[in-house]
């Protein structure tokens, strides 16, 4: 034990440099353009610019503060001391100091009221049931107990290892700010809980809309920039514990050594939070730098290349984690360029990764380059993976969209999941909204996630799963390797995500990626309570504001079904009248078929059979509009504007009327939150109430041009109490937006 408490205080005074270098700035000033609420917000908290995220650490009222300080007077590390652990004594003294307004606790010997990290290995006194109770829990989980150490009455923070004391810490943080009972213990029920960033070399981030990417490669190795601990912090408050660091449109420079180096730095920065540090390789990489004269995965100088260059990344970041690879996608290189299958390429690159551990997370968003008029791009890849079940190297995962088109405010989960027994899958999600606003409407993610997450793929029947997630977690088939990863939404911008409540959706994918069967109400909580404080009336507003922001886009952008109708290239407003791109599949029109017969894309077995992809008892169901869910309707069916929905009302008045109440639910949101005027810090409440006016223009929009564009197809009248929409189609068609942030 003496030599516990001497790692403690020797971390502790580490702890101390860490907090200083990683502490936030204080918030600055109202922007412009708030003087409106000056005068209405004398009472509320002072000004926020968003920047802590969840991980504000408030003052609490004044009873809770007693109560937190009883239970953490000291601090004991029984645990051999770390980096990691320094991190977590670092982030517990922040937190503390925050929550109770006092001075952060010190180290001390084991004493009454002390807040205890211990591991088993370096405290063997713990009580037996408390280790057998460890000994399931692995490498990252933790048990938070109110307990007795050798006759004391400490606040336990138990783990196997140092990431899992981490984690352990920061639930307890979250359980005191928002005043719940710690959860007793926890686990990851996925290994790999990653953020893909789309982020270029140059810092554009693909499909980003808070600005330029944070990784500032330019200026790296020697220039590391403090943002990029306050960002290690808060992902390891959610538990995620890797990053792909560069966009999946891959350039071939950024496996040369000068960029290994910068990633290595990143690297340094973001281990001790339990991140890992993984690339995302261009296929063709050697034989665009010249270094091979083919990408061939079968040719030996191209193994050997693949070989070398592992070799030499894991000299410089030794627990790198390994490579993200999009594959004769879009244009992207890839194995078939050489006749060879999606399997021949990652076992190559999963080859040269094994001494070393690491593995390779291979794409399925693939879709033909050259299509078939007669097929569906929504088939493909199913039909290039499924045949491949079995195939893969035990240390390549295959990394699935969880839509088969790409994105979508709405989609049915992808058919892969659950077809492909043999072969760990793992999630991918956009938490950026390429599709659902940018970052000026707010939409809230966890009901999408969790929406596929519960999807039942009926693989054993009907209302017998496994769901979705239980396919991730492997629960049918134990797997190697299980995980979910999310295309990040963080840039510069001063509050990250670009909107305030865009922070939820990074929040709730982490939480969700730590446990796919979470409740999305239970996490949008969490994270009200964390962002804006325990004031029930903000909270419940929040919450209430989250939870129908995704059915609402939905509504005034793709209801019933309908998929892709968005602006091309940059994917913002709606333009489905589009019908001149290259490819049919790019075309809005091919994904709404839209005509006086009918609107909607069969693809039950009369149209292209896409539906056949599923198990047999969700394919029997969807294969009748009848039983088929409303919200998926014309994903599957082509139907007559005068289907009688199960409303009662006609197809064409259901469109609408889903129109109208996405623009109802747009200017719902917006008196939601004028409602917490005063209740909000005045610039936060500002920079929300903005974008919400934004929303709402966007929300008429879409409904306006939709309904003039469906109605000019459907040559039908609109039913009484229906507005008509007050510009011309020719006028909406005219609206274009050359210069819409985040392009490919
Ligand atoms: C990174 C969609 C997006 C692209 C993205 C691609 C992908 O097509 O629009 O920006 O490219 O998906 O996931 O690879």
């Amino acid at each position: 034990m003496h030599t516990s408490f001497a790692n403690a205080l020797a971390a502790l005074l580490l702890a101390g440099a860490i907090g200083l270098a990683a502490a936030a700035p204080a918030a600055s000033a109202a922007p412009a353009g708030a003087p409106a609420t000056a005068a209405r917000t004398q009472h509320t908290a002072p000004d926020e610019d968003g920047y802590k995220l969840w991980l504000r650490y408030q003052a609490l009222a004044p009873a809770a503060q007693e109560r937190l300080q009883a239970q953490a007077r000291s601090i004991v590390l029984a645990a051999a001391a770390t980096p990691t652990t320094s991190a977590a004594i670092a982030e517990l003294q922040r937190g503390l100091a925050g929550m109770t307004g006092t001075a952060p606790p010190q180290a001390s010997a084991l004493a009454d009221g002390a807040l205890v990290l211990a591991t088993p290995a370096s405290m063997p006194s713990l009580d037996a049931a408390l280790k057998a109770e460890l000994a399931q829990l692995g490498q990252e989980g933790y048990l938070l107990r109110a307990t007795r150490l050798q006759g004391r009455a400490v606040t336990l923070i138990a783990a196997n290892a140092d990431t899992g004391l981490l984690y352990g810490a920061f639930a307890w943080l979250r359980a005191a700010a928002t005043g719940v009972a710690p959860e007793a213990r926890s686990a990851p029920g996925l290994q790999l809980r990653l953020l893909n960033h789309w982020d270029n070399l140059d810092r554009h981030v693909e499909r980003g809309y808070a600005g330029a990417s944070i990784w500032d490669w330019w200026a790296l190795p020697e220039i590391v920039d403090s943002r990029y601990t306050d960002y290690a912090r808060a992902n390891a408050s959610l538990g995620i514990n890797g990053t792909v660091l560069n966009n999946v449109n891959a350039k071939p420079e950024v496996l040369t050594a000068a960029y290994i180096a910068k990633a290595a730095a990143v690297a340094d920065v973001l281990r001790p939070y339990g991140i890992r540090v993984f690339l995302s390789a261009r296929f063709s990489t050697p034989l665009e730098l010249k270094e091979t004269d083919t990408a061939d995965p079968l040719a030996p100088a191209v193994q050997a290349w693949w070989k070398n260059k592992a070799d030499e990344i894991y000299r410089a970041i030794p627990d790198f984690g390994g490579f993200l690879v999009k594959a004769n996608s879009e244009g992207q290189p890839g194995p078939q360029d050489y006749h060879r299958s999606h399997a021949d390429g990652a076992n190559m690159l999963a080859a040269a990764l094994a001494p070393h551990h690491g593995i390779v997370m291979w794409r399925a968003f693939v879709y033909a380059p050259h299509p078939d008029p007669k097929t569906d791009r929504a088939r493909q890849a199913y039909e290039e993976f499924k045949p491949l079940d079995g195939k893969f190297a035990s240390n390549v995962i295959v990394q699935v969209k969880n839509g088969a088109i790409d994105f979508q405010p709405r989609e049915p989960f992808h058919p892969l999941f659950g077809a492909m027994p043999h072969t760990p899958l793992m999630m991918e999600f956009q938490i950026t909204k390429e599709y659902l606003g940018f970052s000026t409407d707010i939409a809230y993610l966890g009901t999408l996630f969790s929406e596929v997450l519960d999807s039942d793929t009926m693989q054993r029947g009907q209302g017998k799963g496994p769901t979705v997630a239980q396919v991730l977690e492997g629960g049918d088939a134990p797997r190697q390797l299980t995980g979910m990863a999310g295309v990040a939404n963080i840039g510069v911008d001063r509050n990250w995500t670009g909107h305030h409540f865009d922070q939820a959706n990074w929040y709730a994918f982490g939480r969700l990626a730590w446990n796919p069967q979470a409740s999305a109400q239970h996490i949008a909580k969490e994270w009200a309570a964390q962002t804006f404080g325990n004031d029930d009336r903000v909270q419940q507003q929040v919450v209430q504001m989250l939870m129908m922001s995704r059915e609402t886009v939905v509504d005034y952008m793709t209801p019933l079904g309908l998929h892709h109708l968005m602006g091309t290239a940059h994917h913002h407003g709606p333009a489905p009248w589009v019908n001149d791109l290259e490819r049919p599949d790019w075309n809005p029109v091919y994904y709404h078929r839209a005509a006086r017969d009918g609107i909607g894309f069969d693809r039950t077995a009369s149209g292209t059979n896409a539906l056949d992809q599923y198990a047999p008892a969700l394919a029997r169901l969807y294969a009748d509009p009848r039983t088929t869910p409303d919200r998926y309707l014309l994903w599957f069916h082509h139907l007559p504007w005068t289907y009688t929905m199960a409303s009662g009302r006609t197809l064409w008045a259901e469109l609408l009327w889903h129109y109208d109440r996405g623009v109802a639910g747009a200017r719902d949101l917006q008196a939601r939150w004028e409602a917490l005027r005063g209740a909000v810090d005045a610039r936060r409440h500002a920079e929300v109430a903005q974008r919400l006016r934004r929303q709402v223009i966007n929300a008429e929009l879409w409904r306006n041009a939709c309904i003039a564009y469906f109605q000019s197809v459907s040559g039908l009248p609109l039913p009484p109490g229906v507005a008509p929409p007050p510009q011309s189609l020719d006028a909406y068609k005219a609206i274009h937006f050359p210069y819409a942030p985040g392009r490919g």
